[in-house]
Parts: C-alpha cells; sequence; structure tokens
C-alpha cells in the first residue's frame, strides 16, 4: 500500500481520538495539519481544497525540478456494499471519498522517470526503456506497474519528473494504492497528449495490480476512484462493467471510522479467498449449467449442492452469493430512500463478511457493533477487504457530531486504540486539478 505522510492531519499525540471533516471548529478533537482538507460542506468545496493543494504541490515540484507542473488527483473510495464480489463477477456499490492522491508531472528529455513520494521522503529513478519485468515490494511498484501496462498497451510513454503527495490514509482499506494508479496514468498519459477510455483504463490498472505488484484484486477500487460523481454511489457490475449513478440522500453522511489496525492484503489471504470462490464456481459449475463465476450461482444453488463443497468453501461461497443479492438490494433501497432497510442490508453483509467469509477482526467487529446502537445511524459494517482498515457508517447529517464522538471515546475505551474518524462526502472520480487558478 502507498504510504504517505501528511494523510488528513493524522499527527495529534495528545492520547485523544482524532475526528476529521465535522463542521465546528470548536470541537474539542479537532486536531489538523496545515494540509487537511476539510470536507464538510459548510466549508469551502472539496475541488477547491484540491486546488491549494495542487498550487502548494506546484511549489514544492519547482523547487526540486525548477519546471511548473501539471497536477492529477485521484480519490480513495468507501465500499458501501457489495465486498469481495468484484473478482467473482458480481455487483459492488463504491463511492469515491473526497480524501485523494496528488501526482504532479513534467516531461523530461531524457526516458527516466524519477518520482519523488513525499510520503515516503525518497525518490526513485526508473529507465522506461528498461523496465523489471515484476514489481519488488517497494512503494514505486504501483507507478511502475502502470508505467509498464501503458507501455505494454501501445503508448509510446516520454521520461517525466514526478512528484506525489497523499492526503489519503494508508494501509486503512481505502484503496490508496488504487488512487495512486489512477492519477499515475492520467498524469503519464497528459506529458504525451493522450488520453485512454476510462472503463479501459480501469482494466488497466488491475492488470497493473494483478501482474506487476503481484496482488490478485478486483476491479471495484481502481474503477471508482476513476468514476467517481459528487454526491452518488456507483453501482457497478464487475463482468460487463456497466454502471449506474446512485444520488445518495443529502441528510445521510458517510462516516469512516479506522480502527488503525493496519489493513493489508499483501499477506496472502486476500488470493487464498479468491482461490476459495474459484473453487466453489468450478465445483458447482459441475452441477449447475453456465457457471463461470460465483456470479452465476444462487442461494438455492450453493444449498442444494452443498455436500460437493468443502466446509470452508460453501461458506466463501454463501457469503459472496447472499452479498451480491443484498447489493442488488440494496440498490432497490436506496432508490426509494429507505434507509432502515439499507442499513439492515449493511449489517448482513457484516456478519456475513465475519462468518462466512471470515475476513473480519474483533476491533472492526466492536466499531460496528458499537456504532449500530448509537442515535441516528442507519448501518455500519467493515469495509474493504477487511482484516483491519475501516468501517463504513451511514449517519443522518444532524447526528453526524455526537455520533463520531461517542463512536471513537467507546472504541478506544472497548480496544485501547485511538481510532481515526473521517465524515466524508461522495466524490467526483480523477481529474486534472488547477493549482494554478487556486486562491490563497
Ligand atoms: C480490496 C480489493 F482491492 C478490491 O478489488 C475488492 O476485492 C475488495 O478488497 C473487497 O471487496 O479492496
Amino acid at each position: 500500500m502507498m504510504g504517505m505522510a501528511g494523510a488528513g492531519g493524522a499527527r495529534g499525540g495528545n492520547g485523544r481520538a482524532m475526528i476529521y471533516g465535522q463542521s465546528g471548529a470548536t470541537h474539542r478533537h479537532f486536531l489538523f495539519s496545515t494540509s487537511f482538507i476539510i470536507l464538510h460542506s459548510s466549508f469551502p468545496s472539496a475541488y477547491h481544497s484540491a486546488m491549494n493543494i495542487a498550487a502548494e504541490l506546484q511549489e514544492k515540484f519547482h523547487v526540486a525540478f525548477g519546471d511548473r507542473p501539471r497536477v492529477f488527483c485521484a480519490p480513495g473510495r468507501v465500499n458501501l456494499i457489495g465486498e469481495h464480489t468484484d473478482y467473482n463477477d458480481g455487483f459492488v456499490m463504491p463511492a469515491a471519498i473526497d480524501l485523494s492522491i496528488y501526482v504532479a508531472i513534467a516531461p523530461r528529455d531524457d526516458r527516466l522517470l524519477t518520482i519523488i513520494s513525499e510520503g515516503f521522503d525518497e525518490a526513485i529513478e526508473f529507465n522506461l526503456d528498461r523496465p523489471a519485468p515484476h514489481g519488488n515490494g517497494h512503494w514505486s511498484d504501483y507507478v511502475r506497474g502502470v508505467a509498464v501496462e501503458l507501455m505494454q498497451a501501445g503508448y509510446k510513454l516520454r521520461g517525466a519528473n514526478l512528484l506525489i503527495t497523499s492526503r489519503l490514509p494508508t494501509g486503512a482499506g481505502l484503496s490508496s494504492s488504487a488512487a495512486v494508479e489512477v492519477a499515475t496514468a492520467l498524469a503519464l498519459l497528459s506529458v504525451i497528449d493522450a488520453t485512454m477510455d476510462r472503463v479501459a483504463l480501469a482494466k488497466l490498472y488491475q492488470r497493473a495490480e494483478n501482474e506487476y505488484v503481484g496482488a490478485r484484486v478486483g476491479i471495484m477500487d481502481q474503477f471508482a476512484s476513476a468514476n467517481g460523481r459528487a454526491g452518488h454511489a456507483l453501482m457497478l457490475d464487475c463482468r460487463s462493467l456497466d454502471f449506474r449513478l446512485l444520488p445518495l440522500p443529502a441528510n445521510v453522511r458517510l462516516v469512516i471510522a479506522n480502527t488503525m489496525v493496519k489493513h493489508s492484503i499483501a499477506n496472502g489471504e486476500y488470493n487464498a479467498r479468491r482461490a476459495e470462490c474459484e473453487a466453489a464456481a468450478r465445483l458447482l459449475a459441475r452441477r449447475v449449467a453456465g457457471v463461470r463465476a460465483l456470479r452465476d450461482v444462487t442461494i438455492a444453488d450453493v444449498e442444494r449442492y452443498r455436500r460437493d463443497l468443502p466446509e470452508t468453501v460453501y461458506h466463501r461461497a454463501r457469503h459472496v452469493v447472499s452479498e451480491n443479492e443484498r447489493v442488488q438490494r440494496a440498490a432497490d433501497a436506496l432508490h426509494q430512500g429507505d434507509l432502515p432497510a439499507f442499513g439492515k442490508l449493511m449489517r448482513q453483509s457484516h456478519l456475513s463478511l465475519r462468518d462466512d467469509y471470515e475476513v473480519s477482526c474483533e476491533e472492526l467487529d466492536v466499531m460496528v457493533e458499537i456504532a449500530e446502537k448509537l442515535p441516528g445511524c442507519y448501518g455500519a459494517r467493515m469495509t474493504g477487504g477487511g482484516f483491519g482498515g475501516c468501517t463504513v457508517n451511514l449517519v443522518e447529517a444532524a447526528a453526524v457530531a455526537a455520533f463520531t464522538e461517542e463512536l471513537a471515546a467507546r472504541y478506544q475505551q472497548a480496544t485501547d486504540r485511538k481510532p481515526q474518524i473521517y465524515v466524508c462526502a461522495a466524490a467526483d472520480g480523477a481529474q486534472e486539478v488547477q493549482g494554478d487558478q487556486a486562491t490563497p
């Protein structure tokens, strides 16, 4: 996972939980660094904040490389429902969030990519004519993987200097690596005056991560980062890549609660779950015609042929197949403005991820259990790959301040860990940011 400093003002160190993006600067837990993005709608817009970040980055770039760069940003994502379904050709419902990664770029006259990461405080160089065939576990794998895949797709890249900074917490399951890939691709294409269809790009990012980085992730994260829309969730069919924009009601907020247990999909569990799903699909295909993936299976099929499946594989299949159904019911609930129904589906999703898919952890469960009992919370669940990271909470706007405060205090009391809480808006997908026009 990409890890860079300045993530939402994560410094504090006063022993208190940190709550981000709330309106009301009088809030006593309200700690943030100078580069903090204010997310609440009563403050300047997210794009305005992005412009300021871009302007700051352009200055730093000028100091480092002597040029005026263009700046591209790509957001992280939170998944409302539809977990571990994307690599089963299923349905997901993520939203891009207004915490992003920024890449500044200007061309060079040689064949080198020089990449500085502010967060890692490190510069690396990479010769476009001598690309290493695979990543080596370094933060720059995501950048190099995208460059390699673009070249393999026939794009004649040119040398460039890149400076990367992040406002996205890392290792939190909010897709910082996908955001790096998306912003990097737009940046690299810009210096050769090329564009690429966003669906084709999403597939390219996935290849970069599957083949270059070595993580067999699905397509959800990169797709959401590239195609998000302010105020909307995306209902994505991961087989056809058709998607619908679902407006989020104005009276709710997405509250993301970071357990501060480091999420990592690189430890083999993710790939193991994927292999179990593939085994389930293979075994069920012997019984049910036309099964290419768990997407093609019903709950009735899973129950009917349960004895064909090893016990663990049965549970994995039951999660994926039931989760696909939940996503579709959740889309209907959202369409009808039935937030309590949506919240119930979030709860069922969490329980299924905990008990059948076994990707939750104690801290995620505690965070969800506390949240569900608080006033104004329609639903709560773990979000992303699991094994740590964040929960997503759908909360009535008027209740957000009390909700975040209570959640943070009770979680800390229960686990002795200080959570970070981000009150997010659903944001637009990756784009160029005109930092030059930023107001001071
Ligand atoms: C990670 C992966 F990158 C996604 O593709 C998805 O599988 C998710 O875990 C689980 O829903 O974020």
